[in-house]
């Protein structure tokens, strides 16, 4: 299949654009390398260094005999996706293309409204020049399982029956996200939905969890094939952040209680859970959402876990919680429409977390402290606009 990967430069999009040119496919990675600007800003890096877009597909041709086309340009210019879609002709396409920190979103007013341009204008571009150039695409396009919050009841996969006065429906489940990011993907959600019923398009809303690891096959071939591995407060998601912590001697940095519990997924199980979203599409004017994480886990099960495996002393650290998120609640979200599609998960090992040891201490030299530590708060509200005004 000819298979567009938008946000193919980022920390899921490049295993992802490889796993599918190894499976045979023909592959085109769209980027603005919006993600290597925000290190850039932030000060920060991925641990494992990681080469340009180019060397990358270079090294992949030499290796493997493929090629991986690349179009550099940004989704929220219209004429670019249009152009993209036009040129390329893609059967499905997987969009990743998205700022995806929640942290980044709530640096300042500037931040959450760049978040939610970038995401909700991209998105919308792209259903449009699916719509005008070929509604038979299957648009394959990554959520987040942060959309539903933590109600007090099951988590379903995208839609419950409720029964209200006597009627009955099928109705999108409840979204109660907890940063401007999040919101984003709930924005994104409503619009896609409603896009796909108007213009009969397909497709697949996947409603992924937090990802952990950074080795897959491909990736693990030659060292110019990495991806990247965040550990910083503002891109560096949760487990990741905890080996690299626990590696170089910092303390685990729990937020609030660690109480809190998220759906998470090895990173060799998002290429192979959007791979089985590709082979097997939507229908035309189907939106469907499939829950894509294999377990749930508390943060502190999660810090209790890295402790127990690493073989030196390693210390925790309960910190005030930075972010506005429930701390003690019921979590049990229903995961099965992957799974009924053939999804044969990588539950989370002592074996992972030591190979990913491995990873760190390879490259520990490269972690700078200043970036360790939680420096963004969901409860201030800081905008150098609003403060402007009120000095005048
Ligand atoms: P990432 O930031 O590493 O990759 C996203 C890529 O998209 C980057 O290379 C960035 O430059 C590019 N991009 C952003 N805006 C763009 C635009 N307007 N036009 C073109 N390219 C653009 O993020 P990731 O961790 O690989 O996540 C990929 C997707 O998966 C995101 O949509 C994210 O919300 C979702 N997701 C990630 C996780 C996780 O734990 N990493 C979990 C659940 C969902
Ligand atoms: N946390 C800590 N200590 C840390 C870092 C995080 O206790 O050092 C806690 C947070 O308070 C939160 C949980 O760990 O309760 C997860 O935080 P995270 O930064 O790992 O993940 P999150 O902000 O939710 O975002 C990540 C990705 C995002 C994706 C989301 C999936 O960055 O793109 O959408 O995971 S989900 O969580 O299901 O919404």
């Amino acid at each position: 299949m000819k298979i567009a990967v938008l946000g193919g430069d980022g920390y899921l999009g490049w295993p992802t654009a490889l796993h599918l040119s190894a499976q045979g496919h023909d592959i085109l990675v769209v980027d603005n390398f919006a993600r290597r600007q925000y290190d850039f800003e932030l000060g920060a890096e991925s641990l494992v260094p990681i080469r340009s877009l180019k060397q990358r597909v270079d090294k992949w041709r030499e290796i493997s005999g493929r090629t991986i086309e690349i179009m550099a340009g940004d989704l929220t210019d219209p004429e670019f996706t249009y152009e993209m879609v036009r040129k390329f002709t893609p059967e499905a396409v997987v969009h990743f293309a998205e700022q995806r920190a929640a942290p980044y979103s709530m640096i300042d007013r500037s931040h959450a409204v760049y978040t939610q341009v970038n995401n909700v204008v991209g998105t919308l571009n792209l259903l449009y020049a699916i719509a005008e150039i070929d509604p038979e695409i299957h648009l394959v396009k990554l959520g987040t399982m942060g959309e539903y919050g933590t109600p007090n009841i099951d988590i379903e996969e995208g839609f419950i029956e409720i029964t209200h006065k006597g009627r009955t429906d099928v109705l999108p489940f409840p979204k109660q996200p907890g940063s401007f990011y999040h919101l984003s993907k709930v924005h994104d959600s409503h619009n896609i939905m409603f896009a796909t019923k108007a213009w009969n398009l397909r497709s697949t809303d996947l409603n992924q969890g937090v990802v952990y690891g950074q080795e897959t096959e491909e990736t693990a071939m030659h060292s110019d094939l990495a991806t990247r591995l965040d550990y910083d407060a503002v891109f560096g998601t949760v487990l990741n952040r905890f080996i690299v912590q626990a590696t170089i001697g910092h303390p685990i940095t729990v937020y609030g209680t660690g109480d809190q519990t998220r759906g998470m997924l090895d990173i060799r199980d998002t290429l192979q859970c959007i791979h089985l979203a590709i082979k097997n599409p939507a229908q035309p004017g189907e939106y469907r959402v499939f829950n894509q994480f294999t377990e749930s886990f508390s943060i502190s099960q999660l810090a209790n876990l890295v402790s127990e495996t690493f073989p030196g002393h390693v210390t925790v650290e309960m910190l005030d919680n930075p972010r506005t998120e429930a701390l003690s609640h019921y979590y049990n979200a229903v995961h099965t429409k992957l799974l009924d599609l053939g999804l044969q998960p990588h539950l989370l090992s002592d074996t992972l977390i030591s190979s990913l040891f491995g990873v760190v201490e390879q490259h520990k030299d490269r972690v700078d402290l200043d970036v360790m530590r939680p420096s963004v708060q969901w409860r201030k509200t800081s905008s150098p606009v609003r403060e402007e005004k009120v000095a005048k």
